[in-house]
């Protein structure tokens, strides 16, 4: 069973964007799938196991990237 988690993502413009934060969370092998839409400022990324430690990895490489994400309920 995986988890779906979604982050507000900042900064987005372009497909570009979109594809660079794709990238960026599918480096990390906990990460089973991510769906960006710069549109939507939105990314729905698909864990296996959505724990604090996990969702705060993204979160510093996003923003290490200039795409802060946080966290949406
Ligand atoms: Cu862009």
């Amino acid at each position: 069973m995986t988890e779906i988690v979604k982050f507000e993502v900042k900064n987005m413009t372009c497909n570009g964007c979109s594809n660079a934060v794709t990238r960026i969370l599918k480096r990390f092998p906990d990460v089973r799938d991510a769906k960006v839409s710069w549109k939507d400022g939105e990314a729905i990324v698909e864990l296996e196991k959505a724990s604090p430690e996990i969702i705060e990895k993204l979160q510093q490489a996003l923003a290490n990237a200039e795409y802060p994400a946080t966290l949406k309920i």
